[in-house]
């Protein structure tokens, strides 16, 4: 049997439209998953959204929408964004579904069984936009005498009875995993992050709220709503079936990578890993936290009318290369400021220039000089070892490189290829020996054709639909495009389909 894999994206609030964050985000894990895929994993892939809260009832009321009525609608645009953003997600949940609402309740009374659950009240300062508590000692002052979260959202003051989950019994259990586990929280810096939240005592955790109604119902107290937190958080169980431990899909917990923003790290990193301990649940094996983008500098924000709707991105310039760019642009971890001419330069130079033209110059020769055939490959020579070389590893350090989201350190070794393959191209100049060297010009082009063959079959998960144009041109069979079957070559003398050019350079329109 396969081996499993279960990667998550967060599930997004349905308080407004999808942005280009949400699809950076999805598109990242979808890369992850299709590259497992490539490798022999069974893959379980889950995005959806999270619809439950007082953030997402008060954005129906301001709609003048019932709330059901208003998540079905916004929910609708997330799976929309899935589809074209091209992601191979395995499920797309949603909170308000039943077997949703089973699974946290399930959860729930599990913790509570356990003598983990109290009852108290919760006097303190509450941010609605963050759906977060915050500390007296977090918070600042706005001009205007607004207390605001360090994130900048308004917070108000609470008063309500609530439940609490004993959070701070398992602050030198987590500490202890988190230490023992030096990959479980990365990259490095958000690790040292929360291991500097743990220095201070951790508090017991409010997981009811009684203010509103548009929420999970706790077990057992029909004045109580389950904070949103825990329902949300609870469906990376659902999905595969919890509470039915003995459900087919529940053989991928537990989750071998939470993906996720750094705005919402203390909720993965430290609410979730007490909750599933508590439970007596296996701990999810990592959470990698990415960073932040803004757009030409600035945050996105409705009212700076700077949002930009990742459709309209692919509209322009094709789903390839945004999902290409979104990746390549900045190290996985680190903020990114998307502006028009970075997507344009990546598409033209990277995409069109580099890869685009090795492919063109390399399949259009062979169709008009080698008989549109798998040339025949001949005895290596020196630039022969020497371009290989670039491509002999690649598969391990591409696969290595993305076990630890280094999504730009596997496109930038793959670059490395890209460009020795047309340094390589320059230098032989097959053009020149065509009537000199007829055979010496076959191995060549083979030798190129078996470079691109690598080099497509690792670039599949992250432009699935332009590298599967350009395998069809490879002559790669359908089911030969995985990471194993790259030991196998293609014959020579195996048609070629008639080659046509992938990347198309970008021309901004004179208008
Ligand atoms: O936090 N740059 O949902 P959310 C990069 N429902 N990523 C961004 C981004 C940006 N500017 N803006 C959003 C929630 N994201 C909860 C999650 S999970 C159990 C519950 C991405 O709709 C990033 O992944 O506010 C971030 O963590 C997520 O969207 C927040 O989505």
């Amino acid at each position: 049997m396969k081996p499993a894999y279960y990667i998550t994206t967060p599930i997004f609030y349905v308080n407004g439209a999808p942005h280009i964050g949400h699809a950076y985000t999805m598109i990242a894990a979808d890369v992850m998953a299709r590259f497992k895929r490539l490798d022999g994993y069974d893959v379980f892939f889950l995005t959806g959204t999270d619809e439950h809260g007082q953030k997402v009832e008060k954005a129906a009321q301001d709609a003048g929408q019932d709330p059901q009525a208003f998540t079905d609608q916004i929910s609708a645009t997330f799976l929309d964004l899935a589809r074209a953003m091209g992601l191979s997600n395995t499920q797309f949940i949603r909170t308000t579904e039943e077997r949703h609402k089973r699974a946290s309740q399930a959860l729930w009374q599990r913790l509570q069984a356990d003598g983990h659950i109290y009852l108290g009240g919760y006097e303190g300062w509450y941010a609605i936009r963050d759906e977060a508590f915050y500390d007296e000692g977090e918070l600042t002052v706005s001009p205007s005498g607004q207390k605001l979260a360090p994130t900048g959202a308004p917070v108000e003051f609470v008063t309500e009875p609530s439940y609490f989950f004993r959070m701070s019994a398992f602050q030198e259990r987590l500490i202890a995993y988190i230490e023992a586990n030096p990959d479980f929280i990365a990259p490095q810096a958000r690790r040292n992050e929360v291991l500097g939240f743990l220095r201070n005592k951790l508090t017991d955790l409010s997981i009811s709220r009684t203010g509103f109604r548009w929420g999970v119902p706790v077990p057992g107290d029909d004045a109580h709503v389950m904070y949103v937190w825990l329902d949300a958080l609870t469906n990376y169980l659902t999905a595969l079936g919890y509470p039915d431990e003995t459900a087919p899909d529940w053989r991928f917990w537990p989750a071998d990578l939470h993906l996720v923003g750094k705005d919402i790290l203390r909720f993965h990193a430290v609410y979730w890993p007490t909750l599933l301990m508590a439970a007596g649940l296996p701990l999810p094996k990592r959470v990698y936290a990415h960073g932040w983008w803004t757009i030409e500098g600035e945050k996105m924000s409705k009212s700076l009318g700077n949002v930009i709707d990742p459709r309209e991105l692919v509209s322009a310039f094709g789903l390839d290369a945004l999902r290409f760019f979104l990746l390549r642009e900045v190290p996985f971890g680190n903020d990114g400021d998307y502006g028009r001419a970075a997507i344009v330069r990546r598409l033209n130079i990277e995409l069109a220039n580099d890869l685009g033209n090795l492919a063109q110059r390399t399949l259009s020769f062979v169709a008009k000089n080698a008989g549109g055939v798998m040339p025949g490959r001949g005895a290596a020579t020196t630039a022969d070892t020497a371009l290989w070389a670039h491509v002999a590893n690649l598969p391990g350090i591409v696969a290595a490189a993305l076990d630890r989201q280094a999504f730009n350190d596997a496109l930038a070794a793959i670059w490395v290829a890209v460009r020795a393959g047309n340094g390589y191209i320059d230098q032989q100049a097959p053009w020149s020996l065509r009537k000199t060297a007829p055979e010496r010009m076959e191995a060549v082009l083979a030798l190129l054709i078996d470079v691109l063959r690598v080099v497509a079959t690792l670039l599949q998960p992250f432009m699935p639909d332009s590298m599967s144009r350009m395998l069809d041109q490879l002559g790669i069979a359908a089911d030969a495009r995985d990471l194993a079957s790259l030991a196998m070559s293609v014959p020579s003398g195996t048609a070629l389909p008639q080659p046509s050019g992938i990347f198309p350079r970008f021309v901004e329109d004179a208008a």
